[in-house]
C-alpha cells in the first residue's frame, strides 16, 4: 500500500484505521501554464515551429517545456541551460547541434548565467551557439523580486543596471540583438534564423516586462523620476 506518492492526512487516516479498501479516484488537475498574454509564449511557439534543440532553465518560462508547446529539452538547476547547450553544441553531430539554443530568464542570468557566457566566449563550439535571455524586468516565478538587471533595489528604488547587451558586447559578441515581442510580428523568429545560420556566437535578448507587474513599473518610473527632480532642486545654485 502506497509505494508511491505523498502522504497525506487522509491516507496517514486510512492507514491509522486498517482501511485497504481502493483509494477513492482524485478529480484531474489542471496541468500549469504561462499566463494567457506572456510574452514568452510567442518564444516557445518559434522555437517548437523551427524544431530547436532547447537547454533551458529555470523560471515561469519552464513551462515552455510543457504543451503545446513542448519546447524546452533540458532543465537541470539554475545557470545550467549555458553550460548543457554548450555541451550539446560540442558533442552532437553538426546538423543537430546547429539547431540547439540557450534559454535564460533575466534573473537566473544574473544569478548564475554570467559564468556560462564567459565560458561561450572563451571554449566556441566550432558552430557557435546562441544565448536567448528573456528580459520581463523581475523575477516572475518567485514573487516579482527585483534584481541586478532590473535597475531597481529590493525596494524598488532606481539604482545601478548590469545592461545585459553591453555586458555581451564587452565579452566580445558580435552578434548582439534586443527584440520585443508582440502580436503579428516576425522579428524574433527572423532574428533567431539567422543567428543560427550564422554559426557565430550570439546572443538574443527578448525583452518585454512581465504583464503582471507592468502597472507596478509605471510608478516606479514616476517615483524615480520626482526623486530625481526633488536631487536637483534641493541642489544649492553655485554662489556667484
Ligand atoms: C539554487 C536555486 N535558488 C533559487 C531557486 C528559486 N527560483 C526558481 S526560478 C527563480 C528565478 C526565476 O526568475 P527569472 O529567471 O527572471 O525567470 P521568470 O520567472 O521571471 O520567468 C528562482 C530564484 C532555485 N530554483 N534554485
Ligand atoms: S507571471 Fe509574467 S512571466 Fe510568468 S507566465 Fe505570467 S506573464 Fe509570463
Amino acid at each position: 500500500m502506497y509505494r508511491f506518492g505523498e502522504f497525506d492526512v487522509a491516507r496517514v487516516r486510512r492507514l491509522l484505521a486498517g482501511d485497504v479498501t481502493p483509494e477513492p479516484t482524485r478529480p484531474p488537475g489542471k496541468p500549469p501554464q504561462l499566463c494567457d498574454a506572456c510574452s514568452y509564449r510567442q518564444v516557445f511557439g518559434t522555437l517548437h515551429q523551427m524544431q530547436a534543440i532547447v537547454a533551458g532553465d529555470i523560471g515561469c518560462y519552464t513551462l515552455g517545456a510543457l504543451a503545446p508547446f513542448e519546447a524546452m529539452d533540458t532543465c537541470v538547476c539554475m545557470g545550467a541551460s549555458l553550460g548543457v547547450g554548450l555541451g550539446l553544441r560540442h558533442v552532437l553531430p553538426f546538423e543537430q547541434a546547429r539547431r540547439v539554443v540557450s534559454i535564460i530568464g533575466d534573473s537566473t542570468f544574473v544569478h548564475s548565467g554570467i559564468s556560462g557566457l564567459v565560458e561561450m566566449v572563451y571554449n566556441p563550439p566550432p558552430g557557435g551557439h546562441v544565448l536567448i535571455i528573456l528580459d520581463n524586468s523581475t523575477t516572475a516565478m518567485t514573487g516579482h523580486q527585483e534584481h541586478p538587471g532590473t535597475g531597481r533595489t529590493l525596494e524598488h528604488r532606481a539604482t545601478g543596471r548590469v545592461v545585459f547587451e553591453d555586458l555581451a558586447r564587452g565579452l566580445g559578441i558580435r552578434e548582439v540583438h534586443v527584440v520585443e515581442p508582440r502580436l503579428g510580428s516576425d522579428e524574433f523568429e527572423q532574428v533567431l534564423t539567422r543567428c543560427l545560420n550564422s554559426g557565430e556566437l550570439a546572443v538574443i535578448i527578448v525583452r518585454r516586462p512581465c504583464i503582471l507587474i507592468a502597472k507596478q513599473l509605471k510608478e516606479y518610473e514616476r517615483q524615480a523620476q520626482e526623486a530625481e527632480c526633488a536631487c536637483v532642486c534641493e541642489t544649492p545654485l553655485p554662489a556667484s
